[in-house]
């Protein structure tokens, strides 16, 4: 299943990462957790548009007349195009799954951002309401050898799982997945981060908004993969969805379809989030405010080392200022961005192969101009 090179990042993650206990039942620890942190997850299955606005906003042609996304992106009775069945992790508020969490699209289909501080405890309620096994599981543990508590959890099925965040995990940035048939589950959609504070540092800006750590105003998270959609579970599904038949001959040269170079390149999706060729809906940050920006690469590939690379601003990766930041399979980098250039600019990366194929985003820089209209003139209130 795995080449040498995906087994050889595999395991030397899996040794860096090895500091979560998951567990089945609930814990046995000599202390008590801090804080239980209640999450209602499922795995739903969608239809995922990769590109919504039709265009390469990067060149401004429709995608069709676009020499690079016409490649990846159109859709005809050889080619799957921009749309292809997948499954995501959705979060819920409530025990009974009512409630669907609000999703930030700049997300894409990636999972909701699951976050605990140091010596806290995650209760992750899992409910697979798609067609085939799958879990959710940390990114740590022995993914070559035995399998943990869950780790197939049929379809319709529910099933609690018990992360203890150790004392000592402290601004830890991981990811999460399927653990059912890794591989393919990943490249299926199932993925997502997982973000551990120091104890004390998470807040409510106000009741009912999402928490967020004191010393930052935004976070962003990206993941940049190559999502090989040959190597999802859906592929059938997306072409019949298309109207694609698999089966039938392309040309005399050429054959059909199943195995032609040409039509396996066009179903890899080398994305942000999810999506291509400056797809991404708007990702605003304000000038002079503190964002933390996550980087993750998640692709499994033997060309998914990615270049994160930001225009129009500087960030800082422990102690250095970098516009550029390296990204090996599955790895994970925090920066610090204080944006003072307002504008659009692009978000992308730099291998030249990959900046071609779609992994491309924007991003926009505003800047607040306060006018004393808000209604908290202070000097007012004085008066
Ligand atoms: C489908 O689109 C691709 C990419 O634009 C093109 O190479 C191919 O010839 C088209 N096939 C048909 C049957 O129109
Ligand atoms: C955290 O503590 C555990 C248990 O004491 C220890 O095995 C581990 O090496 C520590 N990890 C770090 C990053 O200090
Ligand atoms: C998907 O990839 C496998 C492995 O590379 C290949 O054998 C198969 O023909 C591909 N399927 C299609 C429909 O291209
Ligand atoms: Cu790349």
């Amino acid at each position: 299943m795995y080449s040498c090179q995906q087994l050889f990042f595999l395991i030397t993650t899996l040794l860096l990462l090895n500091n979560i206990l998951v567990k089945a039942a609930p814990a046995t620890t000599a202390h008590a957790p801090r804080k239980l942190r209640h999450y209602y997850i499922t795995a739903e299955e969608i239809a995922w548009d990769y590109a919504p606005t039709g265009r390469d906003n990067l060149v401004d042609l429709p995608l069709e007349e676009s020499e690079h996304a016409s490649r990846y992106c159109s859709h005809n009775s050889s080619r799957i195009g921009r749309v292809y069945t997948k499954v995501m992790y959705k979060q819920y508020l409530d025990p009974e799954y009512k409630r669907l969490a609000p999703h930030d699209p700049v997300l894409g289909f990636v999972g909701p951002v699951l976050r605990a501080e140091a010596g806290d405890q995650f209760r992750i309620h899992f409910w697979n309401r798609a067609s085939r096994p799958y879990s959710l599981h940390p990114y740590n543990g022995d993914l070559a050898s035995k399998a943990p508590p869950g780790v197939a959890i049929e379809p319709d099925e529910r099933f609690e799982y018990v992360w203890d965040v150790p004392e000592n995990a402290t601004n830890a940035l991981w990811a999460y997945m399927s653990r059912a048939s890794p591989l393919a589950d990943v490249h299926s959609g199932l993925l997502g981060p997982v973000v551990i504070y120091e104890a004390g540092m998470l807040q409510r800006p106000t009741p009912g908004s999402p928490e967020k750590p004191k010393d930052v105003d935004q976070e962003v998270f990206t993941f940049m993969t190559i999502t090989d959609e040959n190597l999802s579970h859906y592929l059938k599904q997306s072409a019949e969805a298309a109207g694609v038949s698999l089966t039938s001959s392309v040309s005399e040269e050429e054959g059909n379809l199943i195995g032609n170079p040409s039509f396996m390149e066009s179903n890899r999706m080398y994305h942000i989030n999810g999506f291509v060729y400056n797809n991404n809906p708007e990702l605003h940050v304000y000038w002079g405010e503190r964002v933390r920006w996550y980087v993750l690469s998640f692709g499994l590939g033997d060309d998914d080392p990615h270049t994160a690379h930001w225009h129009g601003a500087t960030l800082l990766n422990q102690g250095h200022r970098v516009d550029v930041v390296d990204l090996m399979p599955i790895s994970f980098q925090t920066l610090d961005m204080m944006p003072d250039n307002e504008g659009q600019w692009l978000f992308h990366c730099h291998v030249t192969q990959h900046f071609d194929a779609g992994m491309t985003a924007f991003y926009q820089v505003e800047k607040i101009e306060y006018t004393g209209e808000e209604g908290w003139d202070p000097l007012k209130d004085e008066g």
